[in-house]
């Protein structure tokens, strides 16, 4: 459970680290239900591989459709005890993905908000970062800047067209959050934060499934964020029944082409796709 002071930690800095909220052997249990989906005979079915060696996988969507550990863990009472603490007690379930961070491979993860990705009535929406691994400087834990929640959405353009990154970040107040596998970082939807490129001999697994007050309503249906919607559940209090509105004007995430993930869109790898690629690649979102 989370503390008054950490709950007062994450409204002030937009983010807050709870250590075992899993234990070594339900974190035993995820890595082998990864290893389960990366079995050969399910390549190919929606995971999405690092472009510099091809044979990497970098990122599984969707886990808890696919397997009932991750499924398990994203309802577990004691992580969603810290959820309802700090978005409040009608806690919606919005999506997951587990981001792989291979030794040596792991892709950077460049300045952004997630709010960009997926704007909403309010800003009621966070995502845990539950590290399979220890996260450190070297396999590229995250970094944030503190109370950059506060200060509002940033555009994320480049010449016009949404490219998921914030290009201008000042860095001087940036922060490292090591991690050891079981605790989770509970990260605010417009917390900017960032993850360097892995470059030590150890992975970085992490499983991030991310949740909504209850009366927090999409209001983009753009092709990366509505594929979500079908997955949204309840998972404590109730649905609403009004929406809250906390902001006059939204950006909205207009690119210049389809994306199929994060990386994609920052690297720009977006641009090259041809319209099959789009169609095969079955999969969407922040
Ligand atoms: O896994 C990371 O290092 C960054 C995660 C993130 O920001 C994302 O997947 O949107």
């Amino acid at each position: 459970m989370i503390s008054a002071q950490q709950a007062q930690f994450y409204a002030h800095h937009g983010f807050v680290v709870v250590d075992d909220v899993f234990d070594t052997e339900t974190i035993r249990e995820a890595i082998g239900a990864i290893d389960e989906l990366l079995d050969p005979s399910n390549l190919g079915k929606a995971f999405e591989m690092e472009p510099n060696d091809g044979a990497t996988v970098r990122r599984i969507w969707s886990p808890t459709q696919k397997h009932h550990v991750f499924e398990r863990l994203a309802a577990d009472p004691a992580l969603v005890d810290c959820v309802q603490a700090l978005i409040g007690d009608d806690v919606m379930f919005h999506y997951s993905k587990i981001n792989m961070k291979g030794p040596k491979v792991g892709s950077v993860v460049k300045w952004h908000q997630d709010f960009s990705y997926y704007p909403h009535t309010n800003s009621d929406l966070l995502t845990a970062l539950i590290f399979l691994d220890d996260a450190t400087r070297e396999n590229g834990c995250l970094r944030v800047i503190p109370g950059s929640h506060r200060r509002g959405l940033r555009s994320h353009d480049i010449d016009g067209y949404f490219r998921g990154t914030v290009s201008d970040v000042d860095e001087s107040d940036a922060v490292a959050v090591e991690v050891k596998a079981g605790g989770a970082l509970f990260l605010h939807c417009l917390t900017l934060h960032a993850s360097e490129k892995n470059t030590s001999d150890l992975p970085r697994r992490t499983f991030l499934p991310a949740y909504r007050a209850a009366d927090a309503f999409p209001i983009y249906f753009g092709p990366h964020a509505a594929h979500n919607e079908p997955g949204v559940r309840l998972l404590r209090g109730q649905a609403a029944r009004f929406a809250r509105v906390e902001s006059g004007v939204h950006r909205l995430p207009i690119a210049e082409r389809d994306f199929g993930s994060i990386y994609e869109v920052q690297e720009g790898s977006h641009l090259n796709k041809s319209m099959s690629d789009m169609k095969s690649s079955g999969y969407a979102v922040a």
